[in-house]
């Protein structure tokens, strides 16, 4: 087999565009700690999500660490949130010294059901973590109004929705923060990278201190913080890659579009819905198999034999993870759709340069089980 498919393919940009825009460097000899490439992408990113704060990281699981640390919750808090999503989102709960409680998604979309919320709430709740799975949008608005009720703090796991926007808002303006994630398989990328977006003025400094070891000017260490600095390659790798994103993002929604032109209406396929008045990213695309004559596991082999390697994100659900074995709330029976999901979904190869004729093939291989 000569030539494989994967899930998806880093965006980069040309050679001589990021040579160029690394050639500062090599006459400052500053490849790190907050240079002038780490600024200007974070002024860049300000403007393009129009949101007044974005703090960057080396990647997203420690900007997600970071910002759950800058809440200064109880370290016996619980903490809501969803079991069908990557390992990072429960990992950085836990390793808070939080307990992550889970809450099943919904059928559609795969996000957290907003109704089941209320439900799982008690005194030692301090905070809600929802996950834009696959860069749909979680219900907002109804997680806001919850949220106020009962005075919990709203973090997002956006990693999957850098650009999203709802409403006509990007989606870095909800909750309290959003994490992004700007590893080399997003829609957007840094290499690897993250960055923590939202409002309030007081969340600036801490964010910046904790990625920093907690130092505060040369004489000062204010908080018990670790290295999460994004460095000056990864910078200008997201400078240039931010240029082209919008392009990106178009190629990606035609090959969507074909996708669901051979995909849609077929008895046993189920593709993710098309929420109202969100503007996708095109991150992902997910197909889930119920009533499909082959299995799910099935139409992964059948397409791997042909080099088509498509991933089950997110498989197994994170709740039945072997390390939180013992984990009294890491129960999956809790969570039945999640599980439901986890056990039939495939997410299919999804990249700007996919070719048409490719998404004919996987379609051609995968129909050929009807
Ligand atoms: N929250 C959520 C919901 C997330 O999905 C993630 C990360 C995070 C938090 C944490 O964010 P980061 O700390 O990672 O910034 C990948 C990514 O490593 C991970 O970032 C991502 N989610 C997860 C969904 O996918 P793997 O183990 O599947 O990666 P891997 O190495 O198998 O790569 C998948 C495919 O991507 C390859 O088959 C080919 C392509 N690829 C990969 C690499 C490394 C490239 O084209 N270029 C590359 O450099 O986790």
């Amino acid at each position: 087999m000569d030539r494989q498919i994967l899930v998806t393919r880093s965006s980069m940009p040309d050679f001589e565009e990021y040579c160029n825009e690394i050639k500062k460097l090599w006459d400052s000899h500053w490849l790190t700690n907050m240079g002038v490439e780490h600024k200007e992408l974070q002024n860049e990113l300000e403007a393009y999500l129009g949101c007044p704060h974005v703090v960057l990281y080396t990647n997203g699981h420690l900007a997600l660490e970071n910002v759950i640390s800058a809440m200064r919750f109880s370290r016996s808090g619980e903490v809501i949130t969803t079991p069908f999503t990557f390992a990072s989102t429960t990992h950085a709960i836990v390793r808070s010294g939080l307990t992550p409680v889970f809450c099943d998604v919904r059928e559609d979309d795969y996000t957290m059901d907003a109704d089941k919320i209320e439900a799982l709430i008690t005194e030692k709740t301090v905070a809600i973590v929802p996950v834009h799975v696959y860069g749909n949008l979680c219900d907002v608005e109804r997680i806001a109004a919850i949220a106020a009720r009962y005075h919990l703090k709203v973090i997002y796991d956006a990693a999957h929705a850098f650009a999203v926007k709802y409403k006509g808002v990007s989606s870095a303006n909800f909750g309290d923060a959003s994490m992004f994630s700007f590893h080399a398989t997003k829609v957007f990328n840094t290499i690897e990278g993250g960055a923590v977006c939202f409002h309030d003025d007081e969340l600036v400094e801490p964010l910046n201190d904790m990625k920093n070891f907690g130092i505060r000017g040369p004489e000062r260490c204010v908080y018990v913080g670790g290295n999460a600095k994004m460095n000056e390659f990864q910078a200008a790798m997201g400078i240039c890659n931010l240029r082209h994103l919008d392009e990106e993002i178009e190629k990606r929604k035609k090959i969507v579009e074909r996708y669901r032109a051979h995909l849609e209406n077929i008895k046993g396929i189920k593709l993710s819905a098309v929420q109202k008045d969100v503007e996708s990213n095109y991150a992902y695309f997910p197909v889930v198999f119920d009533g499909f004559p082959a299995d799910r596991n099935q139409i992964f082999d059948a397409l791997a034999s042909q080099g088509i390697m498509a991933r089950k994100y997110f498989y197994p659900v994170t709740n039945s993870f072997e390390c939180y074995a013992g984990l009294p709330t890491a129960d999956p029976g809790k969570t039945p759709v999640a599980v439901y999901m986890a056990d039939r979904v495939l997410t299919l190869p999804l990249y700007a340069d996919l070719s048409m004729e490719d998404v004919d093939k996987i379609c051609r291989i995968i129909l050929s089980h009807r």
